[in-house]
């Protein structure tokens, strides 16, 4: 079972594109399992509950979450399309970091960190996950976040249930490259 494939048709549906798959998604962005089951038995042959079970508990990042009763499933961060998720509101650590790659540097330094096309700016508390996530464009850069100091000067930061820090925009005072 190709569990990478299943995983990003998820991704694909569940935060940019459910229409693709005739899903539709409610406003803390849900989707009907039986719907999603249904579109992957087309999409991704041989793909059941069991697969779809197995690719929501062992993603690496803890992409997507199973509602209590397991009727629902849901893509806990990273959408396009229009939704709330209702993180809650959270004062963050010290410092957060971000992981980037230098050809961004000039307009990040300039313009601060955008969500670009997500809905906030992903942050994280540890090194690891930061190089992690600017590996995927390169040599990663990574920017330190004075996240309390950002926080207390007025500006709300969600954490999600996997550990993803959330914020609208880093204004490029609260930020600095890490040596
Ligand atoms: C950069 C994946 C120019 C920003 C990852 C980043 C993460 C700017 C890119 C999660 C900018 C946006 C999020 C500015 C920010 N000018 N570039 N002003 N502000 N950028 O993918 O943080 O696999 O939307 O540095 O692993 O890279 O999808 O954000 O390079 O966890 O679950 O613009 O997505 O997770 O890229 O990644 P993204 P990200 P999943």
């Amino acid at each position: 079972m190709d569990k990478v494939r299943i995983s990003k048709t998820l991704s694909f549906w569940l935060r940019h594109k459910p229409e693709a798959a005739g899903l539709s998604l409610s406003s803390d962005g849900w989707a009907d399992i039986d719907a999603v089951l249904a579109a992957l038995a087309s999409e991704v042959p041989g793909c059941g509950w069991e697969e779809l079970v197995m690719v929501v508990e062992t993603s690496d990042k803890q992409r997507f979450e199973l509602s209590g009763d397991a009727a629902r499933i849901r893509a806990r961060q990273g959408h396009s399309v229009d939704v709330d998720l209702d993180w809650p509101q959270t004062k963050p650590p010290e410092r957060l970091y971000h992981g980037t790659v230098a050809r961004f540097l000039d307009a990040i330094l300039a313009e601060g960190l955008k969500p670009m096309a997500r809905h906030h700016v992903h942050l994280s508390g540890d090194l690891e996950t930061a190089n992690k996530v600017a590996a995927r464009r390169g040599q990663p850069v990574i920017l330190v976040v004075e996240a309390a100091e950002l926080s207390a000067a007025g500006r709300p930061f969600l954490l999600t249930s996997n550990g993803v820090w959330l914020v609208d925009h880093v204004p490029p005072e609260h930020l600095s490259v890490l040596d």
